[in-house]
C-alpha cells in the first residue's frame, strides 16, 4: 500500500498537537508548517520532534498560510495524499481588532491551499478545512447541523464563512476531494490560554496556589457545546477517509454556561463559591473550603469578577450541537464528558503552576 502522506498547516496549535499524534500512530509520514516566530513556538509538538520513534516520519517547515509562492512550493515538494488546514487566527474577541489580517488568513487561506491543490493537478490529494460551529452564531436553529443556515456574528465568523464556501465551491467546481469539519468548541491541557476554558483552569489554580487575588471575564452567561481537542482530532483524519467528501458537525450535544464551567473548576480545587451582584457588578465569592487542601485563600476572598474588558462588541450567547451524520456515518461518539475534560486540564494547569512557581524561586 502507497504511504500516507500528511500536510498539516497549523501543527503547533491546539488541534494541529493531536493530529498529528493521530496520523503518526496510524503510520502517517506527517509534514507540518510552523511560522517563524522570534520566541519558541513549538511548545505542543516538542515531544513529538524529540521522540526518536518520529525521526524520518515527522517534518517541520517554516511557512506562512499568507505566503502563496511557499504554500505551493510546499505542496509542490511535498506531494501530500492529505492536507488539514487548521492555521488560523482563531481567536474570535482578537478577530475584532485585527479583520483584516484574520481574514487574510482565515479566508484567503484556505484559497490558496485549494489553488494550489488545482494548479498542481494533485487529482488524488484529500483536503480537510478547519470549520467551526461560529458560522451558526445568531443561531437559526435550536440545535445546530449541517444543514442550519449560517448568520456569523465576527470578522473570524465571516472569515471561517468564506473558507466553508470556497471548499464547497472547489469540490463542486473541480471536483477536488475537499471537506468541511464543522466543528464545535474544542478544549484540552493544550488550548490557548486566552480561550476561556484554559483561561479559568490556568486564572484558578493560580488563585489556589497563591499567585493570583481574582480572575476577570467577561461573559459569563454564554453556553458553548465543549468537547475534548483529542476526540475532535480523530473526526478531524475519518472525515478524509470517506468514500464522498461531505461536511460533517462534530458536536457533544451537551451545553454548558461560562458559569457552571467556573463552579466545576471551583468544586475539583475544594472551593465552594456564591455568586453576588449583576451585570458587571457580578462576582464570585468564596462561601467554604476544604482546609485539607492547603489552599492559598479563605472564606470571603473574591475570585472572580467581571470586567467589560473582555466582552465582544457582538457574542455569540448560545451553541450546541446535532452531530446525528457524523455518529450515523463516522460512528462519532464523544469520549470525555465536561467533567473529565476540567479535571484533564485542572490537574495539567496545577501542575504547570507548580513548575512555575519552582523556576522562580
Ligand atoms: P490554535 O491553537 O489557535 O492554533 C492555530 C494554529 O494556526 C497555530 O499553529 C498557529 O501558529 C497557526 N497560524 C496562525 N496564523 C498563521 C499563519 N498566518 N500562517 C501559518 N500558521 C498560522 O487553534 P486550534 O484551537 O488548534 O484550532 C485549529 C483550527 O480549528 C483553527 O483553524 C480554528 O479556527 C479551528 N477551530 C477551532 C475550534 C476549537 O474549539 N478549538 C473549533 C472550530 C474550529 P502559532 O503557533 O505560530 O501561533
Ligand atoms: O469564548 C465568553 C466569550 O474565546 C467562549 C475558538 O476556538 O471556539 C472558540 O471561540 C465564550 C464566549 O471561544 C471570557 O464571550 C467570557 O462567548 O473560549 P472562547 P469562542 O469565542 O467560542 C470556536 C468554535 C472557534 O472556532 C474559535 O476558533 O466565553 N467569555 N469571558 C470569554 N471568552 C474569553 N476568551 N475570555 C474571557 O475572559
Amino acid at each position: 500500500m502507497k504511504k500516507k502522506i500528511a500536510f498539516i498547516t497549523g501543527i503547533t496549535g491546539q488541534d494541529g498537537s493531536y493530529l498529528a499524534e493521530v496520523l503518526l500512530n496510524k503510520n502517517y509520514i506527517v509534514h507540518g508548517m510552523k511560522r517563524k516566530s522570534s520566541s519558541f513556538n513549538t511548545e505542543r509538538i516538542d515531544h513529538i520532534y524529540e521522540n526518536k520513534k518520529y525521526k524520518k516520519k515527522f517534518f517541520l517547515h517554516y511557512g506562512d498560510i499568507s505566503d502563496s509562492l511557499r504554500v505551493l512550493n510546499l505542496i509542490n515538494t511535498i506531494k501530500p495524499t492529505e492536507i488539514y488546514n487548521l492555521a488560523a487566527q482563531s481567536h474570535v474577541a482578537t478577530s475584532f481588532e485585527i479583520p483584516e489580517y484574520t481574514s487574510d488568513v482565515n479566508a484567503l487561506g484556505a484559497l490558496r491551499i485549494l489553488e494550489a491543490i488545482r494548479s498542481l493537478k494533485l487529482k488524488k490529494t484529500r483536503f480537510y478545512q478547519a470549520s467551526s460551529s461560529e458560522l451558526y452564531g445568531k443561531i437559526q436553529e435550536k440545535s445546530q447541523s449541517e444543514s442550519t443556515p449560517f448568520y456569523p456574528l465576527s470578522p473570524y465568523a465571516v472569515s471561517k464563512l468564506y473558507a466553508f464556501w470556497i471548499t464547497k465551491n472547489y469540490r463542486e467546481s473541480f471536483n477536488i476531494y475537499a471537506c468541511n469539519g464543522i466543528l464545535f468548541n474544542h478544549e484540552s491541557p493544550r488550548r490557548g490560554e486566552t480561550f476561556v476554558t484554559r483561561k479559568i483552569t490556568l486564572g484558578l489554580n493560580r488563585i489556589a496556589l497563591g499567585l493570583d487575588k481574582c480572575l476577570y471575564l467577561g461573559n459569563i452567561y454564554s453556553l458553548r457545546d465543549w468537547g475534548h481537542a483529542r476526540d475532535y482530532a480523530l473526526m478531524q483524519w475519518k472525515i478524509l477517509q470517506q468514500k464522498k467528501p461531505e461536511d460533517y458537525v462534530v458536536a457533544t450535544g451537551k451545553q454548558y454556561s461560562v458559569k457552571f464551567f467556573v463552579e466545576r473548576c471551583c468544586k475539583f480545587l475544594g472551593i465552594k463559591i456564591k455568586w453576588v451582584g449583576k451585570g458587571t457588578n457580578e462576582k464570585a465569592v468564596i462561601v467554604d473550603l476544604d482546609i485539607k487542601k492547603k489552599l492559598k485563600v479563605k472564606k470571603n476572598d473574591v475570585i472572580i469578577r467581571v470586567s467589560k474588558q473582555y466582552f465582544r462588541p457582538l457574542d455569540v450567547k448560545n451553541l450546541i450541537g446535532n452531530s446525528k451524520k457524523a455518529q450515523k456515518k463516522l460512528g462519532w461518539k464523544p469520549k470525555t464528558n465536561i467533567e473529565d475534560l476540567i479535571r484533564e486540564m485542572m490537574v495539567s494547569d496545577r501542575k504547570e503552576v507548580l513548575n512555575s512557581i519552582k523556576k522562580y524561586k
